[in-house]
């Protein structure tokens, strides 16, 4: 279906496979929505194009692999184009499975998955994304739940070497900080998809679930409960339950930390979907009412499945019987989530990048190109670019940062993270209690009681209790790089796919975290 520009004037709905939309003059500046929490979303400029992001061993755990060597600007669900007069035009889906292009002087909507509904606006870009929120929430529907929590989560400072006795130590630590939740992070598992505790945690999780309640508050886990590693039992014991691609291979997630190959499970099978609902159950026995599920998007990516469902609404209708199974008291965050399908069915969706101690990451970042791996500055620029998801499901930006000791992040910019984290209403940290000083504990305490009233006045630049705050430096891009820099891309985009040398770099940066934590905490 063709549409054209002049009829773009008040509130237009469309359904069909494909809409086009001629653009009336080159527009400036694209509006790029990534596929899952960590994709990046961003305005980018249409004069320097953005290099596809390397390394390509990445891709299937940081974009939407079927999209990831598109050369046009592109993105998951809508896109929009800005204008030297500020306006823009708009084209977002109503329905999943859906993605949006700019070729040339057209806007292209696609669906994967037969007619789909498209909203179509021109005007003013908060006015836009309002209405087109307001329409989501319609089809999609909200979290029941008026606030989020004040999460204190393991990752950050002990990433997987979390054990019942650094988390003992912190819960005894925090003593009357008001954190509503005290969340277990990546490494309490036996594997991924043995979601068992392991070693670390000898008096089992309800014991150490029982242990946060005593402090009266809610106990939080971290679960990936859609993958599957092929050292875990689940995989010798279910090899069927795991999607496949046409040659027959498995579909692999990503490398990452747990330095295995991961798959995702079969969401349409109905074994599958027995099993993840036991274990909803089962974590719900052990205690747990706030639940990190992450590594989501495994459920939706392309693959063979039992069921010919397309493959986000086949996540969703899973992911809905998964929140059934966890029950509405229960307080579900997504995280590595696949937005859109997500809507309506979890309380809070992660909507940026991990952040982390650093501010940048020149490697990833300048060279590569690549906006997802871990930095302060990377979660900054998309959450900045998904507020407009705030109306719709709670919007966590990661964490914040209060300590000084082993942190490298400028005051300026730990502000920054936290004043975002004040615009989102989602509060969270990863400082250990151990690092706390008592100085650093009160400005802890305020920020956790603080209400503060916010005001959008910019794009990037809001008004906190009267405070101008902006985030227009932060979310720009880093341009592509050029001359030796270019080289260097090439060279170790390249390298960076071959396992060894990937795994060599993960041990590198695993040895940092140890050094980090301290030894007297890995036992
Ligand atoms: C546990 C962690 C934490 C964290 C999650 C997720 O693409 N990446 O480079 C990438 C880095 C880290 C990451 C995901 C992707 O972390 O967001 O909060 O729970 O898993 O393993």
């Amino acid at each position: 279906m063709k549409l054209n520009f002049s009829e773009l004037s008040g509130t237009n709905t469309v359904k069909s496979k494909m809409v086009e939309i001629e653009l009336p003059s080159a527009p400036l500046r694209y509006y790029r929505h990534g596929w899952q929490s960590w994709s990046l979303a961003a305005w980018t400029d249409l004069s320097q194009p953005l290099p596809i992001q390397k390394p390509y061993i990445l891709h299937p755990y940081q974009t939407d692999a079927v999209y990831s060597l598109e050369n046009d600007p592109h993105g998951s669900w809508l896109g929009a184009v800005e204008f030297s007069d500020g306006k823009i035009i708009f084209l977002g889906a109503l329905s999943t499975d859906t993605h949006v292009f700019l070729k040339g002087d057209r806007l292209e909507g696609r669906s994967e998955a037969g007619e789909a509904e498209w909203f179509c606006a021109h005007g003013e870009e908060d006015q836009i994304f309002g209405e087109y929120a307001a329409l989501l929430r319609n089809r999609f529907g909200s979290t029941s739940k008026s606030t989020s929590p004040r999460v204190w989560c393991s990752w950050y400072g002990f990433y997987s070497y979390i054990n019942e006795k650094n988390l003992q130590q912190t819960i005894d630590m925090l003593g009357d900080l008001p954190f509503d939740v005290i969340q277990i992070d990546d490494g309490w598992q036996k594997d991924i998809g043995d979601w068992e505790p392991n070693e670390k945690f000898p008096s089992g999780m309800a014991a150490t679930a029982e242990k946060i309640k005593a402090t009266g508050r809610t106990a939080g886990l971290w679960l990936a409960p859609l993958l599957i590693s092929n050292s875990s039992k689940l995989f010798a014991d279910h090899k069927d339950w795991v999607v496949k691609d046409d040659k027959g291979q498995y579909v692999t997630t990503g490398f990452n930390v747990w330095g295995h190959d991961i798959y995702t499970l079969d969401v349409t099978h109905p074994d599958v979907v027995s099993w993840l609902v036991d274990l909803m159950n089962r974590v719900r026995r052990w205690g747990f009412d706030y639940i990190k599920m992450d590594f989501l998007y495994g459920g939706a990516m392309k693959g063979n499945r039992y069921l010919p469902t397309p493959r986000e609404q086949a996540f969703r209708e899973t992911l809905d019987k998964i929140r059934k199974a966890l029950g509405d008291d229960a307080y579900l965050l997504a995280c590595g989530v696949p937005i859109l399908p997500a809507l309506g069915v979890c309380d809070a969706i992660r909507v940026g990048p991990d952040v982390s101690h650093k501010w940048e990451d020149h490697l990833f970042e300048t060279i590569l190109q690549n906006f997802s791996t871990p930095s302060a500055r990377n979660g900054i620029r998309t959450v900045s670019n998904r507020l407009w998801l705030k109306p719709l499901v709670h919007v966590d930006p990661d964490v914040e940062y209060f300590v000084e000791k082993e942190n490298e992040l400028e005051e300026e910019h730990k502000s920054q993270l936290r004043d975002l984290a004040l615009i989102c209403e989602f509060k969270a940290t990863g400082d250990l209690p151990q690092w706390m000083t008592s100085s650093e504990r009160e400005i802890i305490r305020e920020f956790l009681t603080a209400t503060p009233k916010i005001e959008k006045v910019g794009r990037y630049r809001y008004k906190i209790d009267g405070r101008t705050v902006d985030f227009s430096e932060a979310v720009k891009l880093v341009p592509p790089p050029k001359g030796f820099a270019l080289l260097l891309r090439s060279f170790i985009g390249w390298a960076g796919n071959f396992k060894t040398i990937f795994n060599l770099f993960l041990a590198l940066d695993n040895a940092e975290k140890k050094r980090r934590i301290g030894k007297h905490h890995l036992n």
